[in-house]
């Protein structure tokens, strides 16, 4: 195993202002470590190695603070991004915090707060087109309800679908170079949030004006939550082309979001996530949000960073470990892995129907076969456990 276990910007790493910011607030207790400055959380994250940061409008100029004032603390954010050479990667609007969006932001019963949600969104669009970030990122976490009764869940998803319709036709007016991508949540804060999953998600996009600049930002937790695999939700995600982002953190299942440091917890389904990725030719930027336990300080803060990209990077390392040995290469084979890449029947005509129903199975000797998954599963656990 390599020792080279830190990140250069060519891997593309990113991190959220507030994941590094995150001040160990919860439901139940304040803040447990002093606030970080976004210039030094730049500089940090800098000599770390990573590419990009991630913002949402309220983590970087005051809100409702005068444009004058917002205008110089972006333009010092755009001044330490020149020094420290980190992109902006992603951008995002805060359509959470504030009590005007207790009832949600696109899909608010109130017309009024829906029309202020988009004009948020396109304000900080602007300074995402400003400062070049290539993804514009919606997370619904206030878009859902406790109770069912308070909205008919079908024009709630019309006027999500209205707004985003609304928000890439601005995009394309504009003439920015920005796509969208969706990030699917259960619950937390809302009882139940709406596009809830990848699935549903990925289902919506489809109802989209403008579908083909939307994706989606799928998260480790967010499946997970749900008792669903990542790992199966972004393989559909990239199959359909729409991984446009990802959120990679830590969680286990049935809890609330966590938001753990990545590849602290489930570390098989990481090695399949991470080799996925790495095998997809994915080239978007592998966006840490998480955050460190409620119990460190901000030296704990820059361990729980490093701690993230060592472990992306050891499972990297591993699959390609995996990959190219030779008795995983034979235990794929005969599993059949290489078999599923080819077609079952082709495409469809009159002579190929025909064909396949004068086709005689041994259904039975079909049956017998073993596949060799122990084996081959084994060969996994060896390889994660460095004794291959
Ligand atoms: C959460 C979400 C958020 C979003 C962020 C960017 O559970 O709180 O994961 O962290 O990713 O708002 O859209
Ligand atoms: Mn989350
Ligand atoms: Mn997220």
């Amino acid at each position: 195993m390599s020792p080279e276990l830190t990140a250069r910007p060519e891997h593309k790493f990113s991190f959220g202002l507030w994941t590094v910011g995150n001040r160990g607030r919860d439901p139940f207790g304040e803040a447990v470590r002093p606030k970080i400055e976004v210039a030094d959380m730049l500089r940090g994250l800098a000599d770390l190695g990573v590419y990009g940061v991630s913002f949402h409008d309220d983590d970087l100029m005051t809100f409702g603070a005068p444009e004058s004032q917002r205008r110089a603390e972006l333009d010092a954010f755009k001044k330490t991004l020149d020094e420290t050479g980190l992109v902006c990667s992603m951008a995002t609007t805060n359509l959470f915090y504030h009590p005007v969006f207790k009832d949600g932001a696109f899909t608010s019963n109130d017309p009024q707060v829906r029309r202020y949600a988009i004009q948020k969104s396109m304000r900080n669009i602007d300074v995402a087109a400003e400062l070049g970030a290539p993804i514009y990122v919606f997370w619904g976490g206030r878009e859902g309800v406790e109770s069912a009764a308070a909205k008919d869940t079908r024009d709630a998803l019309a006027r999500y679908a209205e707004a985003l319709d609304f928000l890439a036709g601005y995009v394309k007016d504009k003439g920015y170079d920005i796509r969208f991508a969706l990030e699917p949540k259960p619950n937390e804060p809302r009882g139940d949030i709406f596009l809830p999953t990848v699935g549903h998600a990925l289902g919506f996009i489809s109802t989209l004006e403008h579908q083909e600049m939307v994706g989606l930002n799928p998260e480790v937790a967010h499946e997970t939550m749900s008792g669903l695999s990542f790992y199966q939700g972004v393989a559909q995600t990239l199959w359909q082309g729409k991984l446009f982002h990802i959120d990679l953190n830590d969680q286990r299942i049935g809890r609330f979001d966590q938001d753990f440091r990545f590849g602290s917890e489930g570390i098989k389904d990481h090695f399949f996530l991470v080799r996925l990725l790495e095998n997809s030719g994915y080239a978007g930027v592998k966006h840490f949000d998480a955050h460190a336990y409620r119990t460190e300080d901000v030296e704990g803060v820059w361990d729980f960073a490093r701690g993230c990209i060592r472990n992306y990077l050891a499972l990297a390392e591993k699959a390609r470990e995996f990959d190219s040995d030779p008795r995983v290469a034979a235990a794929m084979s005969y599993t059949g892995v290489p078999q599923l890449a080819e077609p079952s029947v082709g495409p469809y005509s009159t002579e190929a129907a025909a064909g396949l129903m004068d086709e005689q199975f041994d259904v039975d000797s079909l049956a017998s076969r073993g596949f060799g998954i122990e084996k081959l599963d084994q060969l996994v656990v060896d390889h994660i456990l460095g004794i291959a």
